[in-house]
């Protein structure tokens, strides 16, 4: 093993040693990110990629003026979380999640979806 190898594979390994200790981010959802959808969901769910502590995880709705339209009650179970919604009108809506992993760190995002 010449000595480019070996930097090469030790790289390889520190990058796999940063995915095996990722923090909790998203998965997927539903609805689904970015997308356009025509019936108003009854609720907002995320799937997480890591484990969370749900009394400090929630998951929040906003419309286009930044007004919160959730109900308030964001449900954690294991890497999922779910937030449950009025009726809507059509609009563009934001999701915003904070949350942190049973590792302990925090992280947040956001991502839109818009009901025709
Ligand atoms: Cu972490």
């Amino acid at each position: 093993m010449n000595t480019r190898h070996l930097i090469t594979v030790l790289t390889v390994s520190l990058i796999l040693a940063g995915l095996a200790h990722a923090h909790a981010f998203l998965d997927h959802a539903d609805p689904k990110v970015g997308s356009t959808i025509h019936d108003p969901p009854s609720q907002v769910t995320v799937w997480m990629t890591e484990g969370l502590e749900p009394a400090f995880s929630k998951l929040q709705v906003f419309d286009a003026k930044g007004v919160e339209v959730d109900s308030k009650d964001t449900k954690v179970n294991g890497s999922t979380m779910t937030v449950s919604l009025p009726r809507l009108a059509p609009g563009k809506y934001r999701v915003s999640w904070q949350v942190v992993a049973v590792d302990t760190h925090r992280t947040s995002g956001s991502f839109d979806f818009t009901i025709q």
